[in-house]
């Protein structure tokens, strides 16, 4: 952020890009025949939300409860978008600050305002080593296991039967190393790395009609070693009747993999859905529409591509404003 709170770079994208970004992704769910520079005349099949409705999928957002005063914000939410991931409404610290003392109302504010117009939501996350609350650090092996499970009783308990899927675990793997190598945390110090495999079976238990996802970034490139981690453990699980139904794409990008189809595929290949959970193109102009549209056009271009999400509305309020990464400019 710059002074005063203000993104630096708030404004700095040329007035046609907007439409353009848009375009391009509606380009690739089938809407129009090529990237066009002006919006869809027919609006009512013009939107994100409609258009991925067209093939069975969902376009969607990050929204942050916060923003919700902000009129413009809530209208193109509404018009565009029809699935709602919490920005950070449903982790661990919002949820659950104090030990079994649940706390659902900014949350609650995002997921009823989704449910009541017919959104699919994302629960977004229950066990990953950032935004926990400090409760959790001095708990023995058995306490901590205890308070995993508990939380994954507690929050999907709340939402039983209305959340579209769930990412049960997040980030859980290493950016470097081998193959496999799971991230250092309090999970895995304390519980092992089954710890994954736990929070999946129990949350299977709290709630048997969502959907379970891992969610991950860097795991775009099909032959990247992170990505070969998880689809290992993927594998694994589908191997061994451990619950898992979905694999989310976090994908942050700077541009995607060339493989990026491949990978989807491969993730579907094995049996699990792909989401991509938290879409986000730095840069501008026609290489960052185009991005979009590539992304857009591989999922379509695969059955068990569910859906997309990206994250956030608005540049003005991305974590990283400065790349203008979001379909929205500032205005
Ligand atoms: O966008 C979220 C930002 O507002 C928070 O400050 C940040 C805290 O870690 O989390 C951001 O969202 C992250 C998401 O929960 C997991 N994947 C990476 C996202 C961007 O950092």
């Amino acid at each position: 952020m710059g002074v005063n709170g203000v993104p630096p770079d708030q404004g700095r994208r040329p007035a046609g890009n907007r439409r353009m970004l848009v375009a391009g992704a509606l380009s690739a769910i089938g809407l129009l025949a090529a990237p066009a520079l002006t919006a869809p005349a027919d609006a009512a099949a013009g939107t994100l939300g409609a258009a991925a409705a067209q093939s069975g999928r969902y376009f969607g957002a990050a929204v942050a409860a916060g923003h919700l005063n902000d009129s413009t914000y809530v209208a193109t939410w509404d018009r565009e978008f029809n699935q709602v991931t919490a920005e950070n409404e449903m982790k661990w610290t919002s949820t659950e600050p104090n030990r079994n003392q649940f706390t659902f109302g900014s949350a609650d504010q995002i997921a009823n305002h989704a449910f009541s117009k017919g959104m699919k939501v994302r629960g977004h996350t229950l066990v990953w080593h950032a935004q926990i609350p400090t409760w959790l650090n001095n708990l023995s092996a058995t306490d901590l296991r205890a308070a995993m499970v508990n939380h994954i009783n507690g929050v999907m308990g709340h939402y039983k039967g209305k959340i579209y899927s769930w990412d049960v675990v997040n980030e859980a793997f290493n950016d470097g190393g081998a193959v496999g190598t799971l991230r250092s945390s309090i999970w895995t110090q304390k519980l092992g790395n089954g710890f994954i495999e736990e929070a999946f079976r129990a949350a299977r238990a709290a709630d048997p009609a969502a959907k379970l996802c891992y969610n991950d970034y860097n795991i775009d490139d099909a032959n990247a070693s992170k990505t070969r981690g998880v689809y290992n453990m993927v594998k694994d699980f589908k191997a061994r009747g451990v619950p898992i139904d979905c694999v989310g794409l976090q994908s942050h990008f700077g541009n995607p993999p060339a493989n990026y189809q491949a990978n989807i595929q491969q993730f579907a290949d094995l049996g699990v859905d792909v989401q991509i959970t938290e879409l986000d193109i730095g840069g501008g102009g026609s290489t960052q529409a185009d991005a979009y549209r590539r992304v857009t056009q591989a999922c379509v271009n695969v059955p068990r591509c569910a859906g997309i999400t990206v994250w956030g509305i608005t540049d003005k309020w991305s974590w990283r404003s400065g790349d203008t990464p979001l379909l929205f400019d500032g205005n």
